[in-house]
């Protein structure tokens, strides 16, 4: 039986994955809140493919409590935030978790982190909660690093088809939860130890920060020189060996806008290309403020309250808010004291903030000028409905006479 810890966009997709393919979990989570939605039937967040595999996964018999529960395996999957001070990983969560493992399991029990977390974590954080609990790691506890690799949008399909990585510090527990994951993994998994899991995974998500900032460094340089940047990478990347990606808003979520921090805060000095491009990402909410305000002069729209933002989420097609550059950008106005702009999401229906319409309809009736902030299906399919507003799309996905791009 697994014992599957923290279920949210991580672990509880992981959970019904197991679940569904044979394998005894209890799923545990804190939050009671959260584990009484799950027993009542519901599941917590929207994602394709998640509400047919959570009825396998209970057709299957999986449970969910707040209790953590004595068994042999144990996957931890937890937020891992950054301290926004010292950028260094804030281990709390964690911590809690392999603490509250240690209280109920037993001897020769295996601890897999799936959480991600900054190299070093596990040596730094990790053993010393499970020694000082009495255990000899390697003789009667066995921890594993196993990142999740998933991307939201597409979690379910990622999680049968993705290659995945089991860091441990002896191969026969690393070929243990090999075959653990192969109940259900059709990628390639490939062995490791610890650090170098904990490394690559970090490394993994800091590459796609690193080129969504060249993109959006383009972006800005082919503004003042008045050049139209989405002609100029969509030239480029015929180039056999150039994938230039696109620039936007700037980058949300709470993977690639955080993890990278982790690389920053472990190696100050060393890590300058991954500051540059953390710093060229966290500056794009700042720069489509910039273009509101240029397109507001240019078509003479005096009222912030007559824009509205379409997209809250940090990206299309998910429900998940956290970092997005919507918000980021909500934050900057609130600096500068500029407040009644307009907001619209389809995939958030709880108020997150001011201003916010839950009818796509009466948002539109309310505004002159739509800005693009996310790409989501509901829009793509139905362009159309904004013809007769300013329209800055970030996303360039809107085809419209007389849309401004970033
Ligand atoms: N974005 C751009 N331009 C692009 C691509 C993305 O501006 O060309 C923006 C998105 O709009 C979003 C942000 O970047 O705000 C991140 O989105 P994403 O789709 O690139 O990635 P995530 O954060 O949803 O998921 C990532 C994935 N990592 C990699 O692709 C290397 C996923 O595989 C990881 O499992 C996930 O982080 C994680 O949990 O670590």
């Amino acid at each position: 039986m697994i014992n599957v810890i923290g279920l949210g966009y991580i672990g509880l997709p992981t959970a019904l994955m197991f679940a569904s393919h044979g394998v005894e979990v209890v799923g545990t989570d804190t939050n009671a809140e959260l584990v009484a939605q799950l027993n009542a039937g519901k599941t917590t967040f929207e994602e394709k493919g998640l509400d047919q595999l959570f009825a396998d996964a209970v057709k299957s018999g999986i449970r969910f409590s707040t209790e953590y529960v004595s068994t042999d395996t144990y996957i931890v999957a937890v937020p891992t935030p950054y301290d926004k001070q010292s950028k260094k990983i804030d281990s709390c969560y964690v911590v809690s978790a392999v603490k509250q493992v240690m209280e109920v399991c037993p001897k020769g029990a295996v601890v897999v982190l799936e959480s991600t977390v900054s190299p070093g974590t596990i040596d730094r954080y990790v053993r010393p909660i499970v020694e000082s609990h009495g255990f000899v790691i390697g003789e009667d506890l066995h921890l594993v690093h196993a990142p999740e690799r998933i991307i939201p949008g597409n979690m379910v399909y990622e999680l049968l088809h993705n290659s995945r990585t089991i860091g441990a510090d002896c191969p026969k527990i690393a070929e243990q939860i090999k075959e653990l994951y192969s109940s259900f993994c059709q990628g390639e998994i490939v062995t490791t130890d610890i650090r170098t899991a904990e490394m690559t995974k970090v490394v993994e998500n800091t590459f796609r920060d690193i080129n969504i900032a060249y993109a959006n460094e383009l972006a800005k340089i082919c503004r003042c020189d008045g050049m139209d940047v989405h002609e100029i990478i969509r030239i480029a990347n015929k180039h056999p060996r150039v994938n230039i990606l696109s620039p936007g808003p700037g980058v949300g979520g709470h993977c690639i806008s955080v993890d990278p921090w982790f690389l920053v805060g472990e190696y100050p000095g060393l890590a300058n290309i991954i500051l540059a491009a953390r710093k060229i990402n966290d500056s794009m909410p700042e720069f489509v403020l910039e273009r509101i305000s240029e397109i507001m002069k240019e078509r003479g729209i005096t009222s912030v309250s007559r824009i509205g933002l379409y997209g809250l989420t940090y990206k299309e097609d998910v429900d998940d808010v956290r970092e997005s550059p919507t918000l980021q950008m909500l934050e900057c106005m609130e600096r500068h004291l500029a407040g009644g702009i307009k907001v619209f999401d389809p995939w958030v229906k709880k108020d997150l903030v001011p201003n916010q319409y839950h009818d796509l309809d009466s948002f539109l009736a309310d505004v002159d000028m739509v800005v693009i902030m996310v790409g989501h299906s509901q829009l793509r399919e139905n362009m159309d409905i904004l013809k007769g507003k300013v329209v800055l799309d970030t996303r360039h996905i809107c085809k419209l006479d007389g849309v401004y791009y970033l």
